[in-house]
């Protein structure tokens, strides 16, 4: 049995004082106890502020070897379709290695922004001449390789890839990468089962209504075991809900919930344009919406309809997509943000039980995230993983605080990461701002980011 005391940790019920936290050898908490007398835990490894990990729950971990490289102009006006193409001409040429190399970075880097589990939606799963590997789940093994190095917890989605636009169109050349049905898709779940344990689940992810059809998702439903959970892009673009009304008559979100069975093992992906029906719709379904701000922002998607969506009831976790960010921080503050500009208000995300804006988005990402994961993770809690992030109180930041405003400071307040110790599964992999695999996992990167260059 894994000990550890904090002298402030945020449990489901809110910040408690003078917690031990006890957990065994598989890393799942044991029993969580407040209001214990220092003396009765001289022996164990005392900490200022913990708070459970956040979970990630929309990850394109190939798309971080993009940043910073996409923010040229182009000749014509630039938008989610140009930064398309440039995307997938660099999935074209990226190897198995590469795919290894740079998720293995990411995920050391959402370590040490505060993320313990990451939800993978991954769809680069063919070899660059569209044949399957010889492993079907190659490309899928990789990405939960470089989980196991960095030590995030994961949740692998392999991605229903069939179409090209609404109505079954073909693939385009560049998208043959992607190219995967139903059978595909249930037989690279099968090979990823041996590989499920405390750490790792697998689910599965219809890329888009574009990409894939009822009839597909419903047949993959059929085998899928119930509790897994189920992915999907949605109402991300305009141009995307206005080709579907044309080809339809339908929103894509009003359709996926007339054509499939959506609850709470669902997760829709941004679903960013929504009329009050649809709100209402994800909101009485269960499902969470999987908001990814600060991908949503410089992809120039639009602004979710954040407050209709909590008053409805909604849930909802985060999301850093092509990894434009890779701290939870920036999407929590880009969400409230975003909602402050447009409404001209103040201390938006809030309900009528939770007044304090740092501690309705940390807790509600928290849950909503879990949810999507299909983990039991999100909460300081007997029978959660033991993954949580200790906050650096040495910072001047967090001086002089009231406890009930740590949340709104560290989400809020200044540039600096103040992440400083991060602990999944009861077993440190970050300390002092550091992920313990750092320089090996970075060296690796940079050789493959040199390998890559010439395909940009
Ligand atoms: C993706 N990314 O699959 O990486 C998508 C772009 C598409 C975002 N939606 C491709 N942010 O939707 O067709
Ligand atoms: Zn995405």
């Amino acid at each position: 049995m894994s000990r550890l005391y904090a002298r402030q940790a945020l449990l489901e019920d809110g910040w408690q004082r003078d917690v031990l936290l006890e957990w065994d050898a598989q890393g799942t908490l044991t029993a969580v106890t407040a209001n214990v007398s220092a003396a009765a835990a001289a022996d164990v490894e005392q900490v200022q502020y913990a708070l459970p990990g956040m979970i990630n729950l929309h990850s394109h971990s190939f798309q971080r070897a993009l940043g910073g490289r996409t923010e040229k102009a182009g000749d014509g006006q630039d938008s989610f379709w140009t930064w398309r193409d440039l995307m997938y001409r660099f999935a074209r040429n990226i190897t198995p290695e590469h795919i290894e190399a740079i998720a293995a970075q990411l995920f050391s880097e959402c370590l040490r922004h505060g993320y313990t589990s990451v939800c993978e939606f991954h769809y680069v799963q063919r070899a660059p001449d569209g044949a399957m590997y010889p492993r079907v789940a190659e490309t899928a093994e990789r990405v939960i390789a470089a989980a196991r190095l960095t030590g995030i917890g994961i949740t692998m989605l392999p991605v229903l890839y069939s179409y090209s636009g609404f109505g079954e169109s073909p693939l385009k050349a560049e998208q043959q990468r992607f190219r995967t049905d139903a059978q595909d898709v249930l037989r690279i779940v099968e090979a990823l089962e041996p590989l499920r344990d405390g750490q790792t689940e697998v689910g599965v992810a219809p890329h888009s209504l574009r990409a894939a059809s009822a009839a597909q998702i419903n047949e993959i439903l059929l085998t899928l075991p119930k509790q897994r959970p189920v992915h999907i892009h949605i109402a991300e673009q305009m141009p995307e809900v206005n080709q579907s009304l044309e080809w339809s008559g339908r929103r894509p979100v009003q359709w996926l919930l007339e054509h499939v069975p959506v609850d709470r093992r669902w997760c829709l992906i941004h679903a960013t344009h929504l009329t009050r029906a649809e709100v209402d719709g994800i909101a009485g379904s269960g499902a969470v919406a999987g908001l990814c701000p600060t991908t949503e922002a410089n992809l120039g998607d639009g602004l979710f309809p954040f407050e209709e969506f909590m008053a409805a009831g909604g849930r909802f976790g985060i999301g850093s997509d092509s990894h434009i960010s890779q701290g939870a921080v920036e999407e929590l503050r880009w969400l409230e943000y975003g909602q402050r500009l447009l409404h001209q208000r103040r201390n938006i995300a809030v309900s009528k039980q939770q007044r304090n804006v740092g501690d309705y988005l940390w807790q509600g990402a928290l849950q909503g995230g879990a949810q999507a994961s299909g983990r039991p993770v999100g909460a300081l809690a007997p029978g959660k993983r033991a993954d949580l992030i200790v906050l650096d109180d040495a910072h001047p930041a967090l001086f002089g605080l009231e406890l009930d405003e740590i949340l709104g400071c560290f989400i809020f307040c200044g540039n600096d990461n103040l992440v400083r110790d991060v602990m999944v599964g009861g077993q440190w992999q970050v300390r002092d701002g550091r992920h313990v695999a750092q320089q090996a996992i970075a060296a690796r990167f940079r050789q493959t980011l040199a390998e890559l260059k010439e395909f940009r």
